[in-house]
Order: structure tokens, then sequence, then C-alpha cells
């Protein structure tokens, strides 16, 4: 164990006490206090031993804090699964989800989470891989051990990386999941044609890795396929439709289209749609929301990569929990696998148990 995580440990284990101390059972009631003045309360009045004092406060349930991303259908099923871990453990979530995919949004709600001063972990996306660093850091220094879920900062590397305050990284293998999208993408295209990826924004772990994946698997095994381009949305879906709108007019033999997240794959979806492509661009969608679904039935989209956001949540809270429980061997990095969703599978029901809700 680093030092720095002996003494988030160590810390931890002091406040406990001094909590417990405080809080304990009917103390006051139980021991003659040593700072009782001679001469004090005749022990006839004193409250019997098995009384507690009607001041006592009730026992705090332990809070953890969860920190999304933005607003979407894959941070509502991460709540979902955080929520039900809570529930079954026992402790209460805190949740904040900002309005926007930025760090402008993200880092006044992180610091107001650490302000209130009663939350004794705290799980969180970054939204971006450098400049949630420090923002992050000032969090740990104030005491509060984390996790991240979802996307990273620094390299990911926890353990050996230039960034190691954070315990566990919690996510699906997103250089995977760019993979097994193009491949997809260029099999449903046959081998050959431009395709086009809808991205969010560079710097920000999950999508730059499921970008990166996508080009390395089209470089490796599709000589015949050509990225035609790539364009970032700011994980706005009117943005989306607009960029993947110009792309199409730019572009007539456009044969593909991968969308890396929820917004990228509804705006460009839309658009194929809108425009009578069904079918004819093919396109590849990242996380099964409802409208991604739908699009799959539908036709403008072929594939649909289904994460396993409540498996983050609920794993976060229970690793919260073992970590404040004194367990020393939380696994630094936790994947969390995908399902592959195509019209042919879309109705079994140990794939639909996948679908966001
Ligand atoms: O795809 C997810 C998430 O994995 C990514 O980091 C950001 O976008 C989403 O939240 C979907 O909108």
């Amino acid at each position: 164990m680093s030092s720095k995580r002996f003494f988030s440990v160590f810390s931890l284990l002091i406040v406990s006490v001094i909590l417990f101390t405080a809080c304990g059972p009917s103390q006051t009631a139980t021991q003659a206090p040593a700072t009782q003045p001679p001469g004090g309360l005749p022990p006839t009045t004193q409250a019997p031993a098995t009384q507690a004092p009607a001041t006592q406060a009730p026992a705090m349930a332990v809070k953890i804090g969860f920190l999304a991303g933005t607003n979407d259908p894959f941070y509502t099923t991460m709540q979902r699964g955080a929520a039900q871990a809570a529930a079954d453990l026992g402790v209460e979530l805190v949740t904040q989800i900002p309005q926007n995919w930025n760090v402008t949004d993200q880092t006044p709600m992180l610091d107001a989470m650490v302000a209130r001063g009663d939350l004794s972990f705290l799980f969180l996306a970054p939204v971006d891989s450098q400049a949630m660093i420090a923002p992050l850091q000032k969090a740990s220094d104030a005491g509060i051990p984390m996790l991240t879920v979802d996307t990273f900062i620094g390299d990911g590397d926890y353990l050996n990386g230039p960034v190691t305050f954070p315990l566990s990284f919690i996510a699906s293998d997103n250089y995977l999941g760019g993979q097994i999208a193009c491949r997809a993408l260029a099999e449903a295209i046959g081998k050959t044609g431009k395709i086009y990826i809808q991205n969010v924004r560079p710097g920000i772990s999950s999508t730059d890795a499921r970008e990166k994946g996508c080009e390395d698997v089209i470089k490796a095994e599709y000589p015949n396929v050509i990225i035609a381009g790539v364009d970032y949305n700011e994980d706005d879906a009117s943005k989306a439709q607009a960029q993947t709108d110009a792309m199409l007019t730019k572009t007539p033999d456009l044969a593909g289209i991968f969308g890396t997240n929820v917004f990228s794959a509804q705006g460009a979806g839309t658009v194929v749609a809108n425009k009578g492509l069904s079918g004819k661009v093919k396109v590849v969608a990242f996380d099964a929301t409802a409208s991604a679904i739908e699009m799959l039935k539908n036709n403008p989209v072929d594939l649909v990569i289904a994460q396993k956001p409540s498996d983050m949540g609920y794993l976060a809270v229970e690793m919260a929990m073992a970590y404040m429980n004194g367990v020393t061997s939380i696994p630094v990095h936790i994947p969390t696998g995908y399902a592959v969703i195509t019209r042919d599978n879309m109705n079994d029901p140990n794939i639909s148990k996948f679908f966001y809700k």
C-alpha cells in the first residue's frame, strides 16, 4: 500500500474511532465523567445505566458521493446500479449530475461535494483526463478516498502511472469497444468504402480510446476501408446532426458511420434516417439507449454496443464499502465488459437486460 493510501486508511480509522467514541451507547450514563465536579449530582439523580440519554443523536448512515459525467441515459443507468448497491449495503448515495459534459460544470460540483464534509467516499467519471487531475488531487488532499468510473485521469494506470491517488478504475475496455465497433462496421459495408467517426471531444479517456481502437482495427485489418473524417460534437446531439449532415453532403459515397457515444450515435442515426439513407449508410452505435435500440429496430443503426453502467455503479459502491471496512486488496482496475446487440439477438432477454433504463 502506498504511504498516501496508508494514511487515508489510517485517518479513516482514527475518524471512525473518534466517531464511535463520541456516539457510543449510553456512554454518559454508564461512566462517571472524569470531569464531574466534586460534589456533583448525587448517584440517585443520574440517568440509569440502561437508558440512553434523550438527546443522543441517531446513528448516521455512511454517505458515498457519486459525481456523474453528464445527464444522459448511461449515467442514469449507472446511478440506478449504485442506488441498488447502496440499498443492499445500507449506505446513503449522494448523487450530483452536471448538465453538460465539461470541466467548467464538473469542477464546482466536485468542490461542493468535498465542502459538504460528510462524504466518506467519492466515485466519479472525470470529464477530462488531464484537466480534472488538479481538482481531484485537491479533493484527495482534503482526505476523501475515491475511485473513477467510466473515465480515468492521467493514463488510467493508478498503480504505476503518473496519477495514483484514485483507488480503482471501473469501466469498459473502450479501446476494445472501438475495435468491435469498426470491425462490425467494416464487415457491414462489405470491407470496402468510406467511413466516418462522430465523436465527442479529444481529452476524454473513454471516447478517445474508442476512436483509436476503431482507427487501429481499420488500419490493421481493412486495407480497402478509408476513414474519411472525424468530427467532435461536444456531446451535443444537434451538433452531431449538423456535422453528419455536412459530411454526407461532402461525401455522397459515405458507406458507414461510427457514433462513439449516446449523443454522437443519436445525431448520426437521425440524419441517416431523415435523409432516407437507412440501410445504405450503415451506422454502429455505442450505448444501448432507448433511441439507439429504436433505430436498430427500424434500420438506420446496424449494431449497438451496450456497456454495463449499472454494474459500474454497483461495483463502485461495493468497492467503496470494502475499502472503508478495511479491505486492502481493492482491484486497481475492474473491466466490466459489453453486450453486442444486433437485430437478430435484440429480443433475447439475456441481451435486452443490457438496454439502458
Ligand atoms: O458513452 C458514455 C460514456 O461511456 C462516455 O464516457 C461518455 O458518453 C457516455 O456517457 C454516453 O453519452
